[in-house]
């Protein structure tokens, strides 16, 4: 029997995952609130649901206002973090205070608001570098950067609160996530943002090292789906699930693919690989389709064309 969702805390609410699983809860009839600080989230992927929701613009690493938002919801989706590898690299203390110690609040002010469930963002960067392939969520974890590490060290204490305190967690390793409202301005953005960007442009984008490297990309709207089952299935509490399709890509192919919906015909320009890059990357999801009932429904190419649309509006409002 599946768990209703009841009122749900969507934490990091305002960033590009986040805005797409507040985005179904107020489809779903869920009393929803927002929790972000807005650092890399922005209001804009809200638009669409600014009215039906509430929005507090705080930070998870303050218990207060966490308590607050907490207060009388049945469900937690923690979406917020320093979520670019990169960034954790610069930056361990901070993205700690955020990634952990945040994380830790979430667990502590659920617990003392009688949540019932919290669904927490882990990732497949808690694998490393490991050769085989698919990733199954029972190989041994080889975290390679703050970024792992931490998101790790999320899994544990969600684990621990399942074990110690009785609150029902749930951790998904997402894969290579794409979908509109991705922000593509950094440089560490996720590929296929900053490839659509430059197709649009009609610049020439850049691929590390052969480009033979290969990825499961994943739909967003097939990571919400994973995140509404992981909330309403009973007897999944302790568990990490991966998130995933179970196809690759080569990143080569996936310049080629988006130049051609764009009309580009620019080859790419190829520079020295990037330092701490994994070379091959493939989810196994039979857990989760066996234990979630998870089927990715977007099929990649109907998902790119979706996210090229999306960018090509996004371009003409810059
Ligand atoms: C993804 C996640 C990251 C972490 C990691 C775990 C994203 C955005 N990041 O990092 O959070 O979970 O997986 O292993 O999903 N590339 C280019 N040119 C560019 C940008 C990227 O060639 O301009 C290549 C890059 O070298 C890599 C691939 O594209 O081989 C994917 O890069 P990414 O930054 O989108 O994601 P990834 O897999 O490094």
């Amino acid at each position: 029997m599946a768990l209703t969702l009841g009122k749900a805390l969507v934490t990091g609410g305002a960033g590009f995952i986040g805005s797409h699983i507040a985005e179904a809860l107020v489809a779903q009839g869920c009393e929803v609130t927002v929790l972000d600080n807005l650092s890399s989230g922005r209001l804009a992927n809200l638009d669409v649901i600014r009215e039906r929701i509430t929005f507090v613009e705080g930070d998870i690493e303050d218990p207060e206002v966490l308590s607050s938002a907490a207060r009388g919801c049945d469900t937690v989706f923690h979406q917020a973090a320093v979520v670019s590898v990169p960034q954790t690299i610069h930056q361990p203390v901070t993205s700690a205070a955020v990634n952990d110690l945040g994380t830790i609040k979430v667990l502590e002010a659920a617990r003392q608001n009688g949540v019932r469930r919290v669904v927490l963002a882990s990732s497949s960067a808690v694998y490393g570098d490991v050769p085989q392939l698919p990733k199954t969520e029972a190989m041994a974890p080889s975290p390679l950067s703050p970024y792992a590490i931490q998101k790790l060290t999320n899994e544990f204490y969600a684990e621990l609160y399942h074990r110690m305190y009785a609150l029902q967690t749930v951790c998904l390793r997402y894969f290579n996530v794409y979908g509109p409202r991705q922000d593509p301005s950094s440089p560490y953005s996720g590929v296929i943002s900053i490839f659509m960007r430059k197709a649009l442009e009609n610049q020439q984008p850049m691929i590390y090292g052969d480009g033979r490297q290969t990825r499961d990309f994943v739909f967003v709207k097939d990571v919400v789906q994973a995140n509404i089952l992981a909330a309403t299935h009973e007897s999944v509490s302790g568990r990490v699930f991966n998130i995933g399709t179970s196809n690759s890509v080569e990143i080569n192919a996936l310049w080629y693919s988006i130049a051609a919906l764009a009309g580009c015909i620019l080859s790419p320009e190829h520079v020295d690989p990037r330092p701490g890059d994994i070379v091959h990357s493939l989810a196994s999801i039979q857990r989760a389709k066996e234990q979630l009932g998870f089927q990715p429904v977007h099929d990649f190419s109907e998902g790119l064309q979706k996210t090229f649309e999306w960018y090509r509006q996004y371009a003409r409002k810059e």
